[in-house]
């Protein structure tokens, strides 16, 4: 079984953190709208949707995949970049402590969960202006005994890792320009026709894709995956996408102890 948990938009979204993207008007009530059709998809391919309540003091708490890191064995409590996200990630483990034993990375560490992608047993990090060496560092120390290893990627021109390239199945959908595919040599490549469609969430066979990547859709259904477009506007201009918005990992239902 899977489970993902999931936090309402906060009423501060408006006082997000943004790198790339100009400052837009967020419609509070249509991004909540959208975060709870995300939700409700979720639920309908069969995955438990644990919905935290939302933080107000933390106008992007809604992106919970960047303060942890949830592997079958362990979840990685990380210490995000910007520190206006610092605080997001307490109530987060109380929830998580309950899956899955904790560890915490500390000081001078920074990653961000959009910086990591697990492919097999491999954690490609990208090198961002949110996730340092130290950060991949302390991630590689607290996995290995796990038989995980991690590899490092340099990105360029976007925000996070997964905004450049998600793993799907058995290839890396990537936008290259975004993304040193030097890294992923040996796997195979799918290269994505729009920039936002680089980031995309499957769940078994089915692909969540952005309604704003129609040609991203076209493909991957042309490669066998059953798609689920999903209209994500009004959170991309907080400059989340897809992945962001949820941890999802495999359960057996709570630790008793
Ligand atoms: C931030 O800059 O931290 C948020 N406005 C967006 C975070 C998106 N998270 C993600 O891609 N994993």
């Amino acid at each position: 079984m899977l489970t993902a948990i999931t936090r309402a938009v906060s009423p501060s979204i408006s006082a997000c953190e943004l790198t790339w993207r100009p400052r837009e008007a967020i419609d509070l009530a249509r991004a909540r709208g959208q975060h709870r059709a995300y939700e409700a998809c979720l639920a309908e391919l069969g995955v438990e949707v644990i919905s935290l309540a939302a933080e107000p003091e933390y106008p992007d708490a809604v992106f919970v995949e960047d303060a942890a890191i949830v592997l079958d064995e362990v979840a990685v409590m990380t210490r995000p970049g910007a520190p206006s996200r610092r605080g997001e990630s307490e109530s987060l483990a109380r929830t998580l402590e309950r899956y899955r034993p904790l560890r915490w990375l500390r000081e001078p560490a920074t990653l961000d969960g959009g910086d990591v992608m697990l492919a097999g047993k491999t954690l490609f990090v990208g090198v961002t202006a949110r996730s340092n060496a130290a950060g991949a560092g302390q991630l590689a120390a607290a996995v290995e005994c796990f038989g995980y290893h991690v590899r490092p990627v340099v990105v360029q021109g976007c925000l996070h890792l997964k905004s450049a390239c998600s793993y799907i199945g058995d290839a890396v959908l990537v936008h290259r320009p975004w993304v040193d595919e030097a890294a992923f040599a040996g796997m195979r490549m799918v290269d994505v026709p729009e920039e936002c469609g680089a980031n995309v969430l499957a769940i078994g066979k089915t692909v969540l894709v952005p309604a704003a990547a129609p040609r991203t859709a076209e493909l991957l259904r042309g490669l066998g995956w059953q798609v689920k477009p999903l209209d994500n506007s009004e959170l991309m201009k907080a400059e989340g996408a897809l992945t962001c918005c949820s941890l999802i990992f495999a359960t057996a239902g709570p630790r008793l102890s």
